[in-house]
This record gives structure tokens, C-alpha cells and sequence, in this order.
């Protein structure tokens, strides 16, 4: 591997799954992941370009993008309900020019490298981008093979994966001094992208980690348990070269450092920059510090994405929430007096009864929760609750894992699962005069169909339940694909990064079962 000449890299997002049920009909956000990695990359060097099949749907488009481009490096992202597609692209680079190297990062590669170790694949990120991956690629670039040495690679070597472990960012790295997001990558697809009512919109990350330790997630294992943020200069900055009038803040929790909170919704009040925003914080948070929300409402905060999980304490403590009912309801009133929209985030469980749906559905509405979203609860592989409920898993096909498919055994027949999980999703809604109020007239009327789509989406997802996928049929067909063996690369380890390791691998350790076996 390495080249002298000017190197393209093409990155590509995963396509959809003919399961995948929110997806377009609700949002589709920009692929920040690579606009943070293109713009740590030297131009000089290389061309690169995005493919973004979530928008280029028609059939043959990434084979239409390998002939017109030609990468020498393909990148893709990985999130566990991508696997089978990711793969799947792998094969038709592979099968196109079996020289282009393909590089494979993100959410799933953290928590089960080894789900991508096959023959199409030749390197496997493990961890954030922003220290190692600039080298990775310049090393690349020069045809040196120093790259093996990197922190957070797996690379393929003699029909096998020599893993030099995962990678985090180092507490003590100034974030300020990296460079802002490569938004030209992305600029031909910038206004396609929204999130519900809200397009053109621009994706953001101010932070990075979670200070909780919630059973269902496993954000807060990110950089083992640390919290790291940018500061309010270097974000008010940012945001003042773009044009798009909303901004999602993506953090795992944006509030997760008051202090630091309080001065980034000083700054951007101070900004004057007049965008609106939307971002994810926990209920506590907010209960414990109303100002901040009076505080942020003035500089443009219009809607938090905040994980309510439950209407009930038991099922709260149960996911170790460290929250109570009584801080959602104080939340989503502190949120309602500042004129902040609750996008309320729940889970249905799969023992999910009728009454279950009813005492949501009745915590929804009295709560008068203008946004909510609603979610199966879904033991995700790298979580505490995978460790505790993997052996009751049904379906374990990758697609399965996005958080609106039962992958365990449900109380309810599956049919009637499903349906009443959509009328859930719909009765749950606010009256369309409020939504008209909420989004406008004719935001609502091009949103409508889709909104409908979605719901109905829901409703026929039985479907998807096939015999033959449940892991107990006998009959459910494995992956064709070629797995390479696995080898650590511990030995002559510097002991800080020993130390490193140990950190990672405790956090991670039990939950590392590979879902291709
Ligand atoms: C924004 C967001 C979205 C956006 C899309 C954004 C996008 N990039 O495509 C929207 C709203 C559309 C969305 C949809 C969904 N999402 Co989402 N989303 C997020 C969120 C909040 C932030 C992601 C982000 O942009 N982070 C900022 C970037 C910079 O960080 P990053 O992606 O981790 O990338 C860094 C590293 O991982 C690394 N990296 C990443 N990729 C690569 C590749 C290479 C080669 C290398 C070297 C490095 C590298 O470098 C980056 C810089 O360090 C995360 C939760 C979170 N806080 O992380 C969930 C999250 C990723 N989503 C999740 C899910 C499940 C979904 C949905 C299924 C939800 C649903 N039911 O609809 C859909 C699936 C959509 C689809 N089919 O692809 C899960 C995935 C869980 C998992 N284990 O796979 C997450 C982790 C949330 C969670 N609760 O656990 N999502
Ligand atoms: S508060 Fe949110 S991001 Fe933090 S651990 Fe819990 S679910 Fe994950």
C-alpha cells in the first residue's frame, strides 16, 4: 500500500435498509463524522469526495461513483445496523478494483471490531479520529508501512487482523486547536439535509461523552467515562461561517459540564448569531439548573432531545437512569415556560402490555409533550443491558438494531405489538392546530406525508419478524463472508498505553460478543 501521486479518498455513509423505519421520512443529517476527518487532512495530498447513499438512492450508485472516481481509499462508517450493508459495499469496491484500500470506522468498530474482520476489508479505525488519523493517511500517502503502529488500528495482515487496540482522545488534548469541519465535502447535498420541520440544518459536536452511566447506552464508555468539550469561542466561531439557520448540537449530553453550559448559551446570546438550535440533554440537568434553559431560550434554543425513557420510577432505576419521573415532569415544565420544544425521547419494552401503552400514552399527553419519540427498548451490543439480556435475543441480524424493532421475545404477538406501538406513536402526537402553530402551515402540509409514511412504517414492520431470521429457526442463513482471525498486538507496550488498554477493555469487556458468530 502507498502512493507518491495525489491520493482520493472517497468516504461513503451507509444506504438504507429496506427495514430502516424513521430514517428519510424524519430525518437525514449531514455525515459530520467525515467532514471532521477531511479537515484534518492535507489537500495537498489528497482529493476527496463524499457519497452520501442515504440521498443517492437509485440503483448502481455507488458502483456509478467507484467508476467516475476511482478512490485509491474507500471510507466507510459503521453502526451496528449497518453491518450486513457496510459489508455489502465492502464486496462491491473490492469486487470493482481489489487495489483500493478500504477503511472502516465509527459507532460498531468501537464496540465489535471484529464483526468487520473480512477479506474485503483492509483497515478498521477503533476510537474518535482526531489524533491518529491524519497520520494513518499520510503514511498511506508516503507507502509507509509505520502505519501499523498507530494507536485504535486493526489492519489486515497475512489472512488476519492484527488489532493494536481501541483509541481514545487523550484527556489533556486541546480540541480548540483542531480545524473546523470540512463542510465542502458535503456542500452539493447541504440543503437535502433536516430533521424533522427543521431544513437546511447543520450537524454539530460541542462535547463529547456523558458524565450518566444509563444500562441501555453506551455514549458514556467514549473516551472510558471522560467528558471533553470545545470552547464557546471555538463554537460561536464555527458557527459564524454558517449559513444554515438551524443547528443540532449532537453531543451525548450538551449540558453535561454546567459551567462550561452556562458559557457557551452566554456566548451565543452574545453572538447575536440569531440561529435556532436543538440539542440533547438529561431532565436532571435542566431541573437542577432552570436558569440555563432561561439563559439558552434567549440565545435560540428551541428544542431539547431529552431521554425520558419511562412514566414509570421502577423502569427508570432498573436502566440506572439516576433520574426520577418527578425530574422529567419538572423538566419538560421548565422547558415549556422558556418556550423550548420536548422532544421527549422514550422506550417501549417488549413486555409491553396494552396498559403499558396506555400509561405512556396517558404520561405523553397530560405532560402536553409537543415532540415525542418513541423507541423500543433494545439491549444494544457494547451496553450494560446486551451483557445482562443477550441470551434472550431473538433476532439478531444487524438491521434488527435501531431501536424500533423487537429483537427479544415480545408479550404481545408481534402483529399486535407492532400496531400498537404506531397508534401509540400517533395518538401521541399533539393536535394538528398545535403542530400547524408549532411548524407553520406549509411545513406541516410537506411534512405530513411522510409523518404518515412513518406511522405506517411502524405498523406493517411485522413483517420483518421472518422465521427463518430468529436465531432459534435452524434455518437462518449466515453470512457468506470470510472472517480473519483476530491477534492482539500487545507485546513491548509502553505502560501508559498498557494502562490505556486495560481502562478500555475493563469498560468494554463483557459486552465484546460478536454478532457474526
Ligand atoms: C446525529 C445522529 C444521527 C443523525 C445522522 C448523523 C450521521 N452522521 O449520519 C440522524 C438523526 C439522521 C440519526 C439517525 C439514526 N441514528 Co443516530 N445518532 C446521531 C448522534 C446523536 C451523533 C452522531 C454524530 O454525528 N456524532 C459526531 C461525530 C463527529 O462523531 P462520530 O460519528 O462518533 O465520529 C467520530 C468517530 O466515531 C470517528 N469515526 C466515525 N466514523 C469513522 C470512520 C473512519 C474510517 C474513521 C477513521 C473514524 C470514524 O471519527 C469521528 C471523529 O472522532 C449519535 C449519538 C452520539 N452522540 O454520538 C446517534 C447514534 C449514532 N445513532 C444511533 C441510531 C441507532 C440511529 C437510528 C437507527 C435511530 C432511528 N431509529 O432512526 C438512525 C439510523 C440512521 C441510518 N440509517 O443511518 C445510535 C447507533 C448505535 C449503534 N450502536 O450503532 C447512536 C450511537 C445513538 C445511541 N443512542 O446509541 N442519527
Ligand atoms: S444520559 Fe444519555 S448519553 Fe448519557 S449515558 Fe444516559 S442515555 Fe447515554
Amino acid at each position: 500500500m502507498g502512493f507518491m501521486k495525489k491520493l482520493r479518498i472517497l468516504f461513503c455513509t451507509p444506504p438504507y435498509h429496506p427495514y430502516h423505519l424513521a430514517d428519510e421520512k424524519v430525518y437525514i443529517v449531514e455525515p459530520l463524522q467525515f467532514e471532521v476527518l477531511s479537515s484534518l487532512l492535507d489537500k495537498q495530498k489528497f482529493d476527496i469526495d463524499v457519497l452520501d447513499l442515504r440521498l443517492e438512492r437509485r440503483q448502481g450508485a455507488l458502483e456509478k461513483k467507484l467508476g467516475s472516481f476511482h478512490p485509491d481509499i474507500f471510507v466507510m462508517n459503521c453502526w451496528t445496523l449497518h453491518l450486513n450493508l457496510v459489508r455489502e459495499a465492502l464486496q462491491k469496491v473490492k469486487a470493482f478494483d481489489s487495489n483500493i484500500i478500504t477503511l472502516v470506522g465509527g459507532e460498531h468498530t468501537r464496540i465489535n471490531p471484529t464483526d468487520l474482520a473480512i477479506t474485503q476489508t483492509d483497515l478498521i479505525w477503533m476510537g474518535e479520529g482526531y489524533q491518529g488519523f491524519y497520520e494513518l493517511m499520510n503514511y498511506l500517502h508516503a507507502g509507509d508501512n509505520e502505519y501499523r503502529q498507530l494507536n485504535g488500528l486493526a489492519y489486515q495482515e497475512d489472512g488476519a487482523f492484527i488489532s493494536n487496540g481501541q483509541t481514545v482522545v487523550d484527556p489533556n488534548f486541546d480540541l480548540d486547536t483542531l480545524p473546523f469541519p470540512d463542510r465542502s465535502i458535503t456542500k452539493r447535498y447541504h440543503q437535502k439535509y433536516y430533521h424533522l420541520w427543521w431544513k437546511p440544518i447543520v450537524a454539530m459536536r460541542t462535547a463529547m461523552g456523558c458524565p450518566a452511566r444509563c444500562s441501555f447506552c453506551n455514549l458514556w464508555k467514549v473516551n472510558v467515562g471522560k467528558y471533553l468539550g470545545w470552547s464557546p469561542e471555538y463554537i460561536v466561531d464555527y458557527l459564524s461561517t454558517l449559513e444554515e439557520p438551524y443547528v443540532l448540537f449532537v453531543d451525548d449530553h450538551c449540558f453535561g459540564d454546567v459551567e462550561r453550559s452556562f458559557a457557551l448559551g452566554e456566548a451565543l446570546l452574545k453572538s447575536g448569531l440569531n440561529k435556532q438550535y436543538c440539542l440533547y440533554s438529561r431532565a436532571d440537568t435542566i431541573t437542577e439548573n432552570p436558569e440555563l434553559i432561561e439563559l439558552w431560550a434567549a440565545a435560540g434554543l428551541k428544542r431539547v432531545r431529552m431521554g425520558l425513557e419511562s412514566y414509570s420510577d421502577e423502569t427508570l432505576s432498573n436502566m440506572n437512569k439516576h433520574a426520577s419521573i418527578d425530574h422529567s415532569t419538572k423538566a419538560i415544565k421548565i422547558l415549556q415556560k422558556h418556550g423550548v420544544l420536548t422532544e421527549g425521547l422514550f422506550q417501549i419494552g417488549v413486555d409491553y402490555t396494552p396498559e403499558n401503552f396506555q400509561g405512556m400514552l396517558k404520561y405523553i399527553r397530560e405532560q402536553k409533550i409537543e415532540v415525542p419519540n418513541i423507541t423500543v427498548s433494545t439491549p444494544m451490543p457494547g451496553t450494560v443491558e446486551y451483557t445482562m439480556q443477550k441470551d434472550q435475543i431473538i433476532y439478531n441480524e444487524p438491521e434488527y438494531f435501531d431501536f424500533q424493532h423487537a429483537v427479544m421475545e415480545t408479550t404481545l404477538d408481534i402483529k399486535t405489538f407492532c400496531h400498537e406501538y404506531s397508534m401509540l406513536m400517533i395518538r401521541a402526537q399533539r393536535p394538528p392546530q398545535e403542530q400547524i402553530r408549532l411548524m407553520g402551515l406549509r411545513k406541516f402540509i410537506t411534512k405530513m406525508p411522510n409523518f404518515w409514511r412513518y406511522f405506517w412504517s411502524l405498523r406493517t414492520s411485522y413483517k420483518h419478524y421472518l422465521p427463518e431470521n430468529r436465531v432459534d429457526s435452524g434455518t437462518k442463513k449466515g453470512t457468506d463472508l470470510e472472517f480473519l482471525p483476530w491477534v492482539k498486538n500487545d507485546q513491548n507496550l509502553e505502560p501508559k498505553r498498557q494502562k490505556e488498554l486495560k481502562t478500555i477493555e475493563r469498560l468494554y469487556q463483557t459486552e465484546m460478543a460478536g454478532t457474526h458468530s
